[in-house]
């Protein structure tokens, strides 16, 4: 049935919005984050995920996440591809879902009773779209592992929605027919960390949280599409109720920003039951595609999208890697996370994420006035340009809110200027390699030898003194040599730790021994004239 995974990679990414030009990769799929291990444990694929959020385009842009979370086989990663198709631009001219007789692929979905996603899915081409204020953000879909399977424990599945909703901007909690007691107990279960870094800051930690009931069957009750008086409903808080049922409305009001609801209608008997379904439209219950239609811009069109933000500061793509490693670590042990090392954990990514944004600013701007392209500047004049932009870095740093106090970030301020000065001499010898004066010092040096070499020998001929003349040949011999093999290692790019040993040595003549003659030599030089200015007074 599947028009699963594989077929993603046949997914032609090259024209996205009609306002947006997108992050353009040769083969977009879904990329697995977060795996599972046989052992239930997590392990955070770090290369993929910088190799998404580390691309140059959307590095240092803000980032929207809208994840799918909820119980397993209740069509979470069949929704996510048509958020694609939205997002993909596939819809334009075609109604807002795209064509009617193509097949869904994308992130990998199918029929059936055992589970198909497992860990944490990022789609690896993030979206660039401009918010209402101008600004460009890059938009990311997450697909996650379904909860309540036969093979996962509850840790795995508490960990998949904690990561993911702490994570994510926007998290869509897929649920099937109903809102029941048991789904809220479940989010509530899941989003406890949420609320124990709660009560040591006054933010409420989660964003924007949207129960999505699929199979709605009670539209004369309330209809199909925006559920809020239903939800509104089922999220009430009444005098008589039990303590218990308080608790838990009052826990997930008071952990995210925004809650909303929205319901949609069974997609059909097709949709549900039939084994060689490849998702085409043709095929889907038009009520369905209708109220699907009204849903996916409440998420995702341009005025409804939210940046992702903790603890009040907005999160760029380069921060949220720091996130998810700082959040996974704490994950990793056998138990769930204490609060305190959750916080800690938050803290840290905050520094991290900070120290991120402000030496990829002290590149940038150094890269400007020193990168490849630039021309040769005197070492004083770099040093000078380096103090002001690792300055203004630093103060970048400090700006930033960052939780764990003063105290705690000063480590991670440490840390920054470090890092600034491993760069600044990279910097420093790319400039020097600019200096045409210093790349031809070695075969100058080498030249010098030869002459002088060239000198004595024809001098000890002429006294006689064959041996001392053979000895300077040699040496004539050698720095010939030389030179042809640093000229043959310069343009053919070979044997360049040979080419490297060569120029230090010629830096070492240069420095011990030109240097320190001609040293003398001016020493020598200004003692004469002092000399004879001193003898032309006393006369
Ligand atoms: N009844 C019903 N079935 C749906 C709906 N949307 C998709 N499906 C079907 O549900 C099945 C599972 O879809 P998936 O997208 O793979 O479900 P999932 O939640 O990602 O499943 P896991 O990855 O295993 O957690 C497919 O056969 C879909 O055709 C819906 O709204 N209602
Ligand atoms: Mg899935």
């Amino acid at each position: 049935m599947s028009p699963t995974g594989d077929a993603a990679n046949e997914r032609s990414d090259s024209v996205v919005s009609s306002s947006d030009v997108d992050v353009e990769l040769p083969d977009a799929r879904a990329v697995c984050i977060l795996k599972t291990k046989d052992d239930h444990s997590f392990e955070l694929d770090e290369e993929a995920l910088e190799s998404i959020l580390l691309q140059p385009e959307v590095r240092s842009k803000k980032v929207v996440v809208v994840c799918v979370a909820g119980a397993f086989r209740k069509g979470k990663s069949f929704l996510l591809n048509f958020f694609l198709r939205y997002l993909d631009g596939k819809h334009e001219g075609k109604g807002l879902l795209g064509d009617d007789d193509e097949a869904l692929t994308g992130f990998s979905w199918r029929g059936g009773a055992e589970r198909e996603t497992t860990g944490v899915l990022l789609w690896s081409k993030p979206y660039l779209r401009t918010l209402s204020n101008g600004e460009e953000v890059a938009v990311l879909l997450m697909d996650t592992q379904g909860a309540f399977d036969s093979s996962s424990t509850v840790k795995e599945c508490a960990t998949v929605f904690a990561i993911s909703t702490m994570t994510s901007s926007v998290q869509v909690y897929n649920l099937s027919s109903h809102i029941q007691e048991d789904h809220l107990q479940h989010l509530q279960l899941f989003t406890e960390y949420g609320r124990l870094a709660l009560e040591e800051n006054d933010r409420t930690p989660f964003q924007r949280l949207e129960f999505l009931v699929r199979d709605w069957s009670y539209p004369y009750d309330y209809p199909y599409g925006d559920g809020q008086t239903f939800l509104e409903h089922r999220l009430k808080i009444e005098p008589g109720q039990h303590e218990e049922l308080k608790q838990v409305r009052s826990h997930i009001k008071s952990c995210f920003q925004k809650i909303g609801c929205f319901l949609l209608p069974h997609p059909g008997k097709v949709v549900a039951t039939n084994p060689k379904f490849d998702g085409r439209l043709s095929e889907i219950d038009e009520e369905f595609k209708q109220y699907l239609q009204e849903f996916i811009p409440e998420i995702l069109a341009p005025e409804n999208l939210l940046v992702k933000s903790i603890n009040g500061s907005d999160v760029t793509c380069m921060g949220l890697v720091e996130y998810f490693k700082s959040y996974v670590k704490i994950y990793q042990g056998g138990e769930l996370p204490e609060p305190k090392s959750m916080l800690q954990a938050t803290a840290e990514a905050n520094n991290l994420a900070a120290l991120a944004t402000a030496k990829d600013q002290y590149m940038r701007d150094m890269e400007k006035i020193c990168g490849g392209d630039t021309p040769y500047l005197s070492p004083v004049e770099l040093e000078a340009k380096h103090d002001t932009i690792q300055a203004k870095a630093v103060t970048l740093f400090k700006a930033t809110r960052k939780m764990g106090g003063e105290s705690f970030s000063h480590d991670f301020e440490d840390r920054l200027n470090k890092e600034i000065l491993d760069q600044y001499e990279n910097f420093v010898k790319l400039n020097d390699s600019k200096n045409i004066f210093n790349s031809a010092r070695t075969p100058a040096v080498f030249l010098v030898l030869m002459l002088v070499a060239y000198v004595s020998s024809g001098f000890f001929t002429m006294l006689g003194l064959y041996s001392f003349a053979n000895i300077f040949n040699i040496c004539l011999g050698i720095c010939l040599i030389c030179i042809a093999l640093w000229a043959y290692i310069r343009f053919s790019g070979e044997l360049i730790e040979f080419g490297k040993q060569l120029d230090d040595a010629a830096e070492w003549i240069w420095d011990e021994i030109f240097m320190s003659l001609y040293a003398m030599a001016m020493e020598k030089g200004t003692q004469a004239v002092l000399n004879r200015q001193l003898s032309k007074k006393r006369n």
